[in-house]
């Protein structure tokens, strides 16, 4: 890389570097670049000229954060889970979106992608990636939650050392841009008497979910942009479906057939899987709505506060049903509550960011956040929830998840210090 001389750099009023200054080799002080070694962090940045322009950007080095990887090489069923702790605002950066796949990240080429529209309709279809875009695009925020979030704060007993990404990071929120699956419908005309449809994924899993027809007559889309660009391998690329605030597991991604039908089909993935077993031995089927829900991402374990004082309790809160109206936040194990700002926009069927300034005063305590949405629904105490379903559920774990702070200002998961 072009190193440059102290006297050059100087030197050289009006900011107009020429080319042979720049292969002057005496007193070299190197650009501030990506393959230099230099130590850039002992230099005064404004007496070094800085990195040059790139095609793409990077993150600082120094932040990094990372989705957490479970059975990382051992099974294509898997999933990782976005750093909520370690982000800002409502918004997932796409390479830190959640991911979770029942047979691994198919590759599919998007001048081969079709998907087909048959079944109960009077002109059956096939749509290629290029015909989705042609039609009236939206772009609309959207969380994603998988129905298996949360499952560690649904137990009395849960490990005092797990993190909100261990936690909920099986939700992440993005832009998604794409048709409405209501366009589509229009377009292949749906037949009287079609109620439910059939979604069906071209991975190796070949995912297939029943959806009742009325979601894609109100907010269901086929999407393919996320965050301003296509959406990713990971998220369904070159198109998945989008139902928004319900349980991520029907957002079929890389969709590639949807059939109208009279009635559900009764998939491997909702009979097997995604069916909550309750405790009197039935099971809720088709519980399709992400219960509202909120949860702190600061502070949490494995944080250690460092002092009494002002902190500032931050966390993000969702509902499959609607907008957040609020998040009430206690900061003595439930006694009193008082409400939390709501940062906007505050969007239906979206993360919302809230926080809250806290005067600790470093006492041992227990924080917690309560969500309610726009239906008037509150999130549930653990107590409430297990009442509801019984222990041996498997999914839509949406209780207040405590944090206890000890005195030494540590934070741990508190679910055993709750009643
Ligand atoms: N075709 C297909 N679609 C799928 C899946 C899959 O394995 N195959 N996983 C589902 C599950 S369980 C969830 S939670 C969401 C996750 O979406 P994401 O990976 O974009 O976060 O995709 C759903 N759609
Ligand atoms: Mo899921």
């Amino acid at each position: 890389m072009a190193n440059l001389t102290r006297r050059a750099m100087l030197g050289t009023s009006g900011g107009l570097i020429a080319g042979g200054l720049l292969k002057t080799k005496a007193d070299a002080i190197s650009f501030a670049d990506n393959e230099s070694e230099n130590t850039i962090q002992d230099q005064d940045p404004t007496k070094v000229l800085g990195r040059l322009t790139s095609e793409v950007g990077q993150r600082a080095p120094e932040e990094q954060p990372r989705r957490l990887v479970r059975n990382p090489n051992v099974s294509h069923s898997s999933s990782s889970r976005t750093p909520l702790h370690q982000l800002q605002g409502i918004i997932t950066p796409a390479d830190l979106h959640f991911e979770r796949h029942h047979a691994g990240i198919p590759t599919i080429a998007p001048d081969q992608y079709e998907l087909l529209i048959h079944g109960m309709v009077d002109r059956p279809m096939k749509f290629t990636l290029s015909d989705l875009k042609r039609f009236p695009s939206v772009s609309k925020l959207y969380f994603i939650e998988c129905s298996g979030n949360g499952g560690s704060s649904y137990n009395k007993n849960a490990s005092r050392e797990v993190d909100p990404q261990q936690m909920d990071g099986l939700t992440s929120t993005s832009e998604w841009t794409g048709v409405p699956l209501s366009t589509l419908l229009q377009e292949v005309g749906v037949q009287k008497g079609a109620t439910w449809l059939m979604a069906e994924g071209g991975d190796a899993a070949v995912m297939a979910r029943s959806i009742p027809i009325e979601k894609a007559w109100d907010d269901a889309m086929i999407g393919y942009g996320q965050n301003g660009e296509a959406i990713r391998p990971e998220q369904g690329y070159p198109a998945r479906l989008l139902l928004p605030g319900w349980e991520g597991n029907a957002s079929v991604k890389w969709i590639r057939r949807i059939e109208v039908k009279d009635q559900p089909t009764m998939t491997r993935d909702e009979t097997s899987k995604y069916t909550d077993p309750l405790k009197d031995g039935t099971a809720r089927q088709f519980s399709f709505t992400i219960d509202a829900k909120s949860a702190i991402t600061f502070p949490a374990y494995p944080y250690a506060l460092t002092e009494p004082g002002w902190w500032e309790i931050q966390g993000i809160a969702w509902s499959g049903r609607g907008r957040i109206t609020k998040v009430d936040i206690s900061t003595d194990g439930g006694e009193t509550w008082n409400e939390s700002k709501l940062h906007g926009p505050v969007l239906s069927k979206c993360h919302t960011r809230f926080t809250y300034p806290w005067n600790w005063d470093g006492k041992e305590t227990l924080l917690m956040s309560r969500a309610t949405d726009e239906t008037g629904y509150v999130q549930p105490a653990l107590s409430t929830l297990m009442e509801a379903r019984g222990e041996g559920t498997s999914y839509h774990y949406n209780s207040i998840r405590p944090w206890k702070i000890e005195e030494d200002g540590r934070v741990y998961f508190g679910q055993g210090e709750t009643s």
